[in-house]
């Protein structure tokens, strides 16, 4: 954490802070979470502005659910002492990043789009599709303080196809991913500063991805422990999905598909169906695990922040393109 920007941010809270009127409930309030997120701090002032952080937060959540207009409920977890800023740079991945790879994974293939054709017109899929109630997903995971949410949906994509073919349900290593897509092996992911899922199809494609169990999540970057060609699953083909709903229901099918979606305003969701992105200004900077959609429409969506966030780990997105959900997604064909 930069010292000066927290300093900055200090003087800039100062004004807002002695208007503030914090009431002892709101103090009581700070006190049961911070004894449920331990954290430790820089100095006094780093702590004075985490509380007044957390109060600005509080209070988002209490005035969001306190509205009766709202299709989903707010509530404080483990980014409650982060600003928004903060949460979209340090959980988030770099959305100018994420866009470069898109654009040019899209102008690289552009001669061989044929790939990804609409299939809007089938009529194929099914009311509604859970690949929960088949016991296809494995547990929620955390990703911790490490920007790998690309390693987790692409372990869980990898997962869930491994049941759907083989019948068994292995928890993979995100942590093979994270440390040994490196440039050397001619990866361009990032370790805990963003990468790509279908980067991983084709390492894993390569390498083949060990278990969790032999290769535990640690969440900061390694060395990579990995030695020769044949480290468990190999994915044999993938394709992207084209961008209408109709197509990713379609997908949804067949297996669950790794998406890419906005996740800035996501911090605080709680349960109900999410429709907070802004729709104006959709910036990819998440990579999760599109698990099915309900009779209406909805996504439901396995995140890798842990199972006290969201609904058990999980969050239900309005339908259609809600929070960019359909622009950048790729499924296990065999
Ligand atoms: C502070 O809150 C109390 C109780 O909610 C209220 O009566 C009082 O007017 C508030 N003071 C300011 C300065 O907003
Ligand atoms: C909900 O109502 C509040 C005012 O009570 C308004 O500011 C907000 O824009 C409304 N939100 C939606 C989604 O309609
Ligand atoms: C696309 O092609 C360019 C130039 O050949 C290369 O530098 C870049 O890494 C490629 N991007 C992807 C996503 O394959
Ligand atoms: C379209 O869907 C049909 C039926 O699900 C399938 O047989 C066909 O291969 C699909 N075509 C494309 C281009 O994905
Ligand atoms: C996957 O790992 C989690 C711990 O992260 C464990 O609770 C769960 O039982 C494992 N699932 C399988 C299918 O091994
Ligand atoms: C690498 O993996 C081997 C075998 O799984 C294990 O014994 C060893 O401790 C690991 N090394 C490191 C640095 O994690
Ligand atoms: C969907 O993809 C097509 C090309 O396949 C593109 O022209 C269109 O702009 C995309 N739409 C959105 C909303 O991304
Ligand atoms: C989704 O899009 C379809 C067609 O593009 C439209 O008919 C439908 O109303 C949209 N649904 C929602 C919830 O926006
Ligand atoms: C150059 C490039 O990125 N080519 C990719 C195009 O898409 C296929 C899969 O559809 C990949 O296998 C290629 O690597």
């Amino acid at each position: 954490m930069n010292s000066k920007y927290i300093l900055l941010s200090i003087a800039l809270f100062m004004n807002l802070y002695l208007a503030q009127n914090v009431s002892i409930e709101k103090l009581l309030a700070y006190n049961k979470w911070s004894s449920q997120n331990l954290r430790t701090f820089l100095n006094d002032e780093e702590k004075l502005f985490r509380q007044l952080v957390f109060f600005e937060n509080l209070q988002k959540v209490q005035d969001h659910n306190s509205q009766d207009n709202h299709t989903y409920f707010l509530e404080l977890n483990q980014f409650s002492d982060m600003t928004q800023q903060e949460f979209v740079e340090k959980v988030l991945m770099k959305s100018d990043l994420v866009d470069l790879h898109i654009q040019q994974t899209t102008s690289n293939n552009s001669t061989s789009s044929a790939t990804e054709v609409s299939n809007s017109t089938s009529n194929n899929a099914a009311d509604n599709v859970d690949w929960r109630t088949k016991g296809a997903v494995t547990s929620v995971k955390n990703q911790g303080q490490c920007g790998s949410c690309w390693a987790f949906s692409a372990a869980g994509l990898m997962e869930s196809f491994n049941f759907i073919k083989n019948k068994n349900l292995v928890n993979f290593s995100e942590q093979q991913l994270v440390d040994c897509m490196n440039f050397e092996n001619g990866y361009s992911s990032n370790g805990c500063n963003g990468g790509w899922p279908e980067s991983c199809l084709d390492y894993s494609s390569k390498f083949g991805i060990t278990t969790l169990q032999n290769y535990p999540y640690v969440g900061v970057q390694k060395k990579c422990n990995i030695t020769g060609t044949n480290n468990g699953f190999k994915p044999q083909s993938w394709k992207k999905i084209p961008n209408t709903s109709k197509d990713l229901q379609i997908a949804l099918n067949s297996s669950p598909v790794s998406v890419l979606v906005d996740a800035s305003t996501w911090s605080h969701y709680k349960s109900g169906v999410y429709n907070g992105c802004d729709q104006t200004k959709i910036w990819l900077n998440h990579a999760v695990l599109a698990v099915g959609y309900d009779s209406v429409g909805n996504w439901i969506v396995k995140n890798s922040w842990g199972t006290s966030w969201g609904e058990e780990g999980y969050i239900r997105i309005s339908p259609n393109n809600t929070c960019g959900i359909l622009k950048f997604n790729y499924q296990i064909t065999a």
